[in-house]
Formats: C-alpha cells, structure tokens, sequence
C-alpha cells in the first residue's frame, strides 16, 4: 500500500514527506520533483513569502544511483524563512516573542486553538499553513514519476477566479504550454488578463479572492478503483485527496452539480467498441469514473477553492485569551492561490491514481508491475487515449 506522511511547521526548519510503498528501479530525478515545487510557488496573487522561499527538495533515503530501492523515500524541503524565526519557532522550551491571541474567521485558528488546549494561535497557524502541501507535491512528483512509466498524464487550469470565468473548453493535452505560460494558469488569454486585474483589485481593497480549477488524468485505463468496497471507490478516494488542500471547499466529476439539471440520457456515455480502441465512448459526462471505477476515459476533476482568511481589511473577533471583541490579525499573506492549489491537487491526484494502481497491478519491482499491466491491457484489449 502506498502511503505518505507529511510533517514540519510553516516556519519551522524544514518540511518533510516520507513516502512508503513505491516500487523498486524506478529511476528518481530530482530535477524533476523541484520543478513541480517551482510550479507550486507560481501563480500570479502569491504573498512575499515566495520571494524568500526557493523550494528545492533534498532526497535523504530510498533511492540509489538514481533509482528507487523499494524502501522507504525520505524528502526534506528547507524552509528558508525559518532564519527568521528561530525565536519564535524554538523547540526548547521558550515563551512566544508575539502572542497571537487573535483568531481569523475562516482559518483553523480558533477551532483549532479550543480542540488541542492552546492559548496562542501560532501553535495552530503553523501546521494548519497550506505551506504543508510542499511536502505533499514533493511526494505527489514521485507519483507523477511513476505514472509517467505508464504514459499516464495529469494536467490542470484555472477556470474561474472571483467572479472571472475562462470559457468553457475542454482540456486537452495540448494546452500544456499556455497554461504554463499565463501568470494565473488559465488557458485563455483575456480571461488570465482580467483573473490578474481582479486579484489588483481585491488587493487593493484588503480583499482576497478563491476560485474553481479544473484537473484531468489522461490515458488513465478502466478498472481503477472499485465498487465493491465504500472506502475504495476511485471517485471517493480523489474527492478526500483533494477536499484535504486548504481552502478547497467542494469537488465535482464530469458534469458534476450540472447533472441535476439535466435527464438520464444527457448525462450518461453511451458505449461503443471497436477492435482498435476497444470499448470507448464519445461523451465523458461521468469523467471517467463509473460506479466508483474508471472506465478508460479521460478523468475529469473540478474544484472549488474559497477565498484566503487572511484579510488586509480584518473582520471582526474575540481574543481568545480576554474574550473582548477584536479584530482578526493582520500577517503579510497571498490574495489569491487557486493557480498553486491547482498544481497541488495534480500531485495529489498522481498520488491516489498511483495507489489504486499499484492495488491493481501489485509488485515491488517496476518491471514486474509493467508485466501485469501489459497482460490486463490486452485481455481487455484498451489502447492509450
Ligand atoms: C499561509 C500564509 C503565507 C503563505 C503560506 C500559507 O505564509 P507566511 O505567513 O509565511 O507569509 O505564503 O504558504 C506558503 C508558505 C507556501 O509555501 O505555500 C497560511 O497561513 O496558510
């Protein structure tokens, strides 16, 4: 079974993943895993925090001369900015040099304050950061690695921010350099224009803005996933991996909360076969998940995301220690981070599409798992889409 565990505080030392369960010979380059983590700091609407950091990701343990070994990969992300907070993050026993006493409606600061027993919010702020999902892209690149060896690809765009919509369009492929190229990952060009001139304005109002980004895993063959038991059904899996990014506040596939306007045969792909492609269809209303397992579709993801809590214009709160009416704290903070939380939610769609993988296909050695993939393509005889 694949796993990770991620730990490390926003401003502590470092972030850290471990990650357990990827097979053996897999070749690791760790170019690769810092260009996803470079992904992650972009987007137009970042904070000044991502002036200081540079994430580069330090591999401590699990692969070797390149490749992986089968054990256990240990991943160690620096947090730069720490320098600058030594004092305020010490281990040793120590008092916090600026209390934070006053909760931000919308972030975990006071539920999470009440739930462990801590009359500072720090204690709360620093693990519940989005700073954490570092460690979760680091891993997800390792799954990005692997399902590369099974032409598998995930790609995402940022479809709406604010009240600013892309026009609808299917993501292909193809539309990898654009997106890549528009400061707020949007594949069209006036509306990455105006998502820009929105989160200006939001700025200058001490706003933030959230937004809806769209994922999709291509070449991904039937039968990951299963119906047969609640927990494991593909469908599921994804909405819990994604629903975990901070700030995301719902998940949808395929024509997703479009489907309760529309009558059973708008909504359902019709089935086709040729000995070519092998059964196929030519919709993808349920995007590429039926019955909780993919059906050799194009898997289609969109979520929404809320707008950042930390206000430049506060609301109001209650100090948790005096109890008086207060306004929520001010900290230096982005104004807008759907075009990262898209690059967050590929990885973490890489890591849940190469668990059901591996549950499928099994091994410990990468070419043992090819072996059993190219057995099942041809029993059912699927070709790449
Ligand atoms: C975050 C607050 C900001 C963000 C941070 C998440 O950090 P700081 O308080 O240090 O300015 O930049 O995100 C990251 C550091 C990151 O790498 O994504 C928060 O409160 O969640």
């Amino acid at each position: 079974m694949l796993k990770i565990i991620t730990a490390g505080e926003s401003h502590g030392k470092c972030i850290l993943a471990i990650v357990q369960g990827l097979p053996a010979n897999l070749v690791i380059s760790k170019d690769f895993i810092d260009k996803e983590l470079a992904r992650r700091q972009k987007g137009f609407g970042r904070g000044p925090r991502m002036e200081i950091e540079k994430d580069s990701v330090e591999i401590l343990s699990g692969v070797r001369h390149g490749k992986t070994l089968g054990s256990p990969i240990a991943l160690m992300i620096k947090n730069k900015d720490w320098l600058n907070w030594q004092e305020e993050m010490r281990v040793e026993e120590s008092k916090p040099v600026s209390p934070l006493l006053n909760p931000r409606p919308g972030h975990a600061d006071l539920a999470g304050a009440l739930k462990y027993g801590f009359n500072e919010i720090r204690n709360v702020l620093e693990r519940a950061s989005a700073r954490e999902t570092v460690a979760r892209v680091a891993g997800g690149a390792l799954a990005k690695i692997f399902l590369k060896e099974f032409k598998i690809t995930i790609l995402s765009q940022v479809v709406k921010i604010g009240a600013i919509e892309a026009p609808l369009r299917e993501l292909s492929l193809k539309d990898e350099r654009k997106i890549e190229s528009s400061p707020v990952r949007c594949f069209d060009q006036e509306a990455s224009k105006r998502m820009v001139e929105a989160i200006n304005q939001a700025q200058e109002r001490g706003e933030t803005l959230g937004g809806i980004f769209e994922v999709a895993a291509f070449n991904v063959p039937p039968g990951l996933g299963t119906y047969a038991i609640f927990e494991k059904r593909l469908d599921a899996q994804l909405a819990s991996a994604l629903i975990s990014i901070p700030g995301v506040k719902g998940v949808e596939f395929g024509d997703g909360f479009k489907l309760a306007d529309q009558v059973g045969s708008e909504s359902h792909d019709e089935i086709f076969y040729s000995s070519k492609k092998g059964f196929y269809r030519k919709t993808n209303h349920a995007g590429g998940i039926e019955g909780g397992v993919s059906n050799g579709e194009t898997i289609l993801i969109r979520a929404v995301m809320k707008p950042i809590p930390t206000l430049g214009k506060p609301l109001r709160t209650v100090n948790i220690l005096t109890k008086k009416p207060s306004q929520a704290f001010k900290e230096r903070a982005d104004i807008c981070v759907v075009p990262s939380a898209a690059v967050i939610a590929e990885n973490m769609v890489a890591f849940v599409l190469t668990q059901v993988f591996l549950e499928k296909f099994g091994g410990d050695s990468l070419i043992d798992i090819k072996g059993n993939y190219q057995t099942y393509l041809k029993r059912i005889n699927w070709r790449k889409r």
